[in-house]
């Protein structure tokens, strides 16, 4: 039963992601842009994640600026010692999937725009920008968002 609850929760978040393919102007799209194409990436970005011995956990560096239309490549490397996420997505969006995280701990993405790295792994993440704006990198495992853990892309025209 769980496990069905689960499913569906996982449905309908990835809706979005799914939805956004390559259509333009469909409603389940995601604001921050869509995945990137590897050959198109234009600039590399590299975060690491990890908790700080005061108990915080940090996006190391959190505030990025990228050009409307760009492909960026994220290189994402958890530093820390528990498993940390990196996912980016709209302000709104992010909250709502913080409290979906918070009463489904082990709920696992397979999204697009997310990805979870144990410790001393990392990953990419491809992106293209196609709307300016403000957008959250978060990580959502429980507890680790409000201990510091995200940051903002801001997308600009020029
Ligand atoms: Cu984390």
């Amino acid at each position: 039963m769980k496990t069905a609850i689960l499913g569906l929760l996982l449905a309908t978040l990835a809706t979005p992601v799914l939805a956004s393919g390559s259509h333009a102007g469909g409603h389940g799209e995601i604001a921050a842009g869509e995945p990137g194409d590897k050959s198109k990436v234009s600039q590399t970005i590299r975060i690491s994640m990890k908790e700080t011995p005061d108990g915080k956990m940090i996006f190391t560096p959190n505030d990025f600026k990228v050009r409307k239309g760009q492909t960026v490549r994220f290189t994402i490397k958890n530093e820390g010692e528990l498993d940390h996420e990196f996912v980016l997505d709209q302000e709104a969006k992010v909250m709502e999937h913080k409290a979906v995280m918070e009463k489904f701990p082990d709920m696992e993405h397979d999204d697009p725009n997310a990805i979870r790295l144990k410790a001393g792994k990392s990953g990419d993440i491809v992106w293209k920008f196609t709307n300016d704006g403000v957008f959250k990198i978060a990580c959502l495992v429980p507890g680790h968002y409000d201990a510091g853990m995200h940051g903002d892309v801001t997308v600009a025209d020029k």
